[in-house]
């Protein structure tokens, strides 16, 4: 493992000096990154802001927290401390030393893996965009910029790969991955939920609470692969998302919070005229967002996911606490299906479930965020309480992807759902609602009548720090 050099003008711990011609790749990739952060990236204008930065990748200060102005961050490429006994836990070469390059035979498919998350990461920025101007607090402004810097640096993790192993070709999908562009008509970002757009903050809280745990959950699978350099920068990348898990969880946190405020001073369920956000408001965006993230792990069966696992590529969700085989040739697994046109379970190889597999991993991490919501409604003596809709409701991928299901997870005719899907998913007024609440609260100490102030600040700094410096 090298000495993390900071000093490069691409910090990394790979020993990037040692390999001119890598390095020269890189260093030419730069500048068309720092084009897309100008004009892909946060709109808002500032001097700077207070920042982590990744600096090691040691238990101890892996980071350093600073006022940066923030095209000066310094993207780094750091992958987690190396194992040099490791073995592949899982699929047809279990207990063979894990790889250091990616061998011919699976080359298309693991660039292919990591081209697609690759792919998200730019795209998160891209939607997030122009929150800056709406932002709650400067404690919510910086948060939101930490996230989206960190985002950029899971995409060098990415490029690091493609142009480390993928030789030509790997530099030209390095290159793609600044031309597509979230919501783009002509070349849209590879996956569903990153062309959704997210304009106001509620939809943000969302998308970090329900689609950023997809992330954290792929990345978990991804952690296990046999391909060591992936497995290492995916370990790593996991660290920081625990912080963006973070500002989705407290942030819906806060959200329910001030709400309950509002209903219990004012005895009232309409708190839209006192400036919170009614509770059936919120429950629509989470049915929106958390079904749209239901789809990001696949169809229930895959064949691709089989041959992922096999060939040990991707893993399990915390594959070696499993007790089985890690090759699972012989199991089977009950998916969701439609059995006569009515939701059912079916059961098949366990192998090609294992999106099913991953996806009731994190369908039972979500339940974890009502719970936490509900103990706020709770608190606050009221009996409302939210809850996540049906698996099946508003898919476009999977099994249920042919029907209409409501949150109970009854199934509708199309007319049905057209005439009654404005009660689960938020209408053009809820938006328009949500949007005339997004007022920027840019004084120090200040926040949004919407939200709750947060009950820390970040690093041990105060809630009305100077987190922000605007131009
Ligand atoms: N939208 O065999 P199937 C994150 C395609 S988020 C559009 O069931 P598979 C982050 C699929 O590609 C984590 N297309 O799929 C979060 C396939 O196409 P082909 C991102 C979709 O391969 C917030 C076809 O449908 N990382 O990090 O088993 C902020 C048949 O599907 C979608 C990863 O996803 C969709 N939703 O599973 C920032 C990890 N779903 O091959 C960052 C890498 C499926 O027929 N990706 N399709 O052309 C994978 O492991 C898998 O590709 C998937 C899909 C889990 C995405």
């Amino acid at each position: 493992m090298t000495t993390p050099d900071y000093a490069e003008k691409i910090p990394n711990n790979v020993a990037l000096a040692e390999d001119r011609r890598l390095q020269r790749a890189l260093e030419s990739w730069q500048p068309d990154f720092l084009t897309w952060w100008e004009t892909m990236g946060p709109a808002l204008p500032t001097q700077d802001v207070y920042l982590r930065t990744a600096i090691n990748v040691g238990r101890e200060g892996w980071a350093q927290f600073g006022h940066v102005p923030m095209r000066d961050y310094r993207w780094g490429i750091f992958l987690a401390e190396p194992n040099p006994d490791r073995r592949i836990a899982f699929g047809a070469h279990k207990g063979e030393p894990a790889w250091q390059q990616v061998p011919g035979e699976y080359r298309a498919d693991l660039r292919r893996l990591i081209v697609i998350q690759g792919d998200t990461e730019p795209a998160s920025v891209e939607q997030q965009r122009n929150l800056g101007a709406t932002a709650p607090s400067l404690y919510d402004l910086r948060n939101l910029f930490q996230v989206n810097v960190e985002e950029g640096r899971h995409l060098w993790a990415m490029v690091y790969l493609l142009h480390a192993h993928f030789g030509r070709e790997g530099r030209e999908e390095a290159g793609e991955l600044l031309h597509r562009n979230s919501g783009s008509a002509d070349a849209p970002r590879i996956l569903g939920a990153f062309n959704e757009e997210t304009p106001d903050w509620l939809s943000f809280f969302m998308f970090t609470y329900f689609t950023d745990r997809d992330g954290k959950y792929q990345l978990g699978t991804l952690k296990e692969s046999a391909f060591d350099p992936l497995s290492r920068t995916c370990e790593f990348m996991l660290k920081e998302e625990a912080h963006h898990m973070f500002v989705g969880t407290t942030g819906v946190d806060r959200v329910v919070e001030r709400t309950a405020q509002v209903m219990a001073e004012n005895d009232t369920d309409d708190v839209a005229a006192h400036g919170a956000i009614p509770l059936p408001v919120v429950q629509k965006y989470l049915n929106f967002h958390y079904s749209v993230s239901l789809d990001l792990f696949g169809g229930e069966t895959s064949t691709n996911v089989a041959n992922y696992y096999t060939a040990g590529l991707k893993g399990r969700w915390m594959e070696e606490r499993r007790k089985d085989d890690h090759q699972l040739t012989d199991d089977g697994i009950l998916v969701d299906a439609l059995v006569d046109g009515e939701i059912s379970q079916t059961e098949v190889a366990a192998l090609t479930g294992l999106n099913t597999d991953l996806r009731r991993e994190y369908i039972a991490d979500c339940e974890g965020g009502v719970k936490r919501w509900n103990r706020i409604l709770a608190a606050a003596g009221l009996p409302h309480r939210l809850a996540l809709p049906h698996p099946a409701f508003n898919r476009k991928v999977g099994a249920f992807a042919a029907i209409e299901a409501s949150p109970a997870g009854e199934i509708l005719t199309p007319a049905e759902w057209q005439r009654r899907k404005g009660q689960w998913l938020p209408t053009d007024t809820d938006k328009t609602f949500i949007r005339s609440l997004m007022r920027p609260v840019y004084e120090r100490g200040k926040i949004a009548a919407w939200l709750a102030p947060p009950r820390n600040g970040i690093n041990g700094k105060p809630f009305d720090y100077d987190y922000v410096h605007l131009t």
